[in-house]
């Protein structure tokens, strides 16, 4: 895919089959406004629909993954303006997006930016990272899916505490409770996202697919019904030529050789 010219996120190729999208608009911390938004989920959808890329990592500055939506641009308006800025079908694209997303963060990962970096399918933290739901102090509460996506990862009582009292968690104080996969100094925090982006992006594409889909159907749905609807995958990827491939692969003691098909 050729570089694409964004004015609020950079598109970059830094691993085979990874595609990196950058949030840039450092003077305001990668606050989330309507055009950058516009354009990151663009982005996104454009790397999700390229064969060629297995995997995306979300990331913003060292010192800021993202302060939250844009105050400047919500404080005067009205629902009927928020509905027609487009604002919640700009983040609902998030879900999507069928392939993995890694959110590479560090240091503030506030309101909107918590909640994006909560969408995404892990996490990798630098050792500032702070997450936090401040929408509180602005006399709002999450509206980018905060109050459940962090009441399922962290349970009721500490999910209680950020959004009503503005509680934030350290680095590592989120990978003890489990929002992240892990922590990593600010030097390679970045580096150790594209590298676990590079090796799920190495594996059977549409095995990959069909499992992020079906975790997040954990979250949707009761056990039985999640069951099924595993089952349901696993039976189908047995139409597809990579399952052939990997079980011979393994049976022929070699390494599989993935199509995507
Ligand atoms: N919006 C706009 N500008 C922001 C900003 C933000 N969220 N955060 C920082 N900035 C700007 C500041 O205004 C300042 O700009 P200048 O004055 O230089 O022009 C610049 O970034 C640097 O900020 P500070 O001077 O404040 O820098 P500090 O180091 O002192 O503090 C800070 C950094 C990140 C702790 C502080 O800026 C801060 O508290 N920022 C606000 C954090 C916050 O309250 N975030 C939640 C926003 S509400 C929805 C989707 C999304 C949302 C809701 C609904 N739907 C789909 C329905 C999300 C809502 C939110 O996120």
């Amino acid at each position: 895919m050729q570089p694409t010219a964004y004015e609020n996120i950079l598109v970059e190729f830094p691993a085979a089959r990874v595609g990196l999208v950058r949030l840039n608009r450092p003077r305001a911390y990668n606050a989330l406004n309507g055009p950058l938004m516009q354009e990151l989920m663009d982005a996104l959808t454009a790397l999700d629909s390229d064969d060629e890329i297995g995997c995306l990592v979300l990331t913003g500055s060292d010192k800021a993954f993202a302060a939250g939506a844009d105050i400047a641009e919500m404080a005067e308006a009205t629902p009927v303006e928020l509905a027609q800025m487009n604002f919640i079908h700009r983040w609902e694209r998030l879900r999507e997006i069928k392939k993995p997303v890694i959110a590479a963060v560090s240091g503030y990962a506030l309101g909107g930016g918590c909640e994006l970096a909560l969408a995404c399918d892990m996490i990798i933290a630098s050792e500032t990272a702070v997450f936090g739901q401040p929408e509180i102090n602005l006399g709002v509460i999450p509206g980018a899916g905060g109050t459940q996506r962090l009441t399922r990862a962290l349970g009721k009582a500490l999910a209680m505490e950020m959004v009503l009292n503005d509680r934030r968690l350290s680095a590592g104080e989120a990978v003890q409770f489990g929002l992240v996969n892990r922590v990593a100094p600010v030097e390679s925090y970045l580096q150790e996202a594209i590298d676990l982006a590079a090796a799920i992006a190495a594996r059977a594409p549409v095995a990959v697919r069909a499992a992020k889909d079906a975790i997040n159907m954990a979250f949707e749905t009761s056990l039985a019904a999640g069951l099924a609807y595993e089952r349901n995958h696993f039976y189908a990827l047995f139409s597809t030529e990579d399952q052939k491939e990997g079980m011979a692969a393994f049976l022929g003691k070699r390494s599989p050789a993935w199509t995507g098909r």
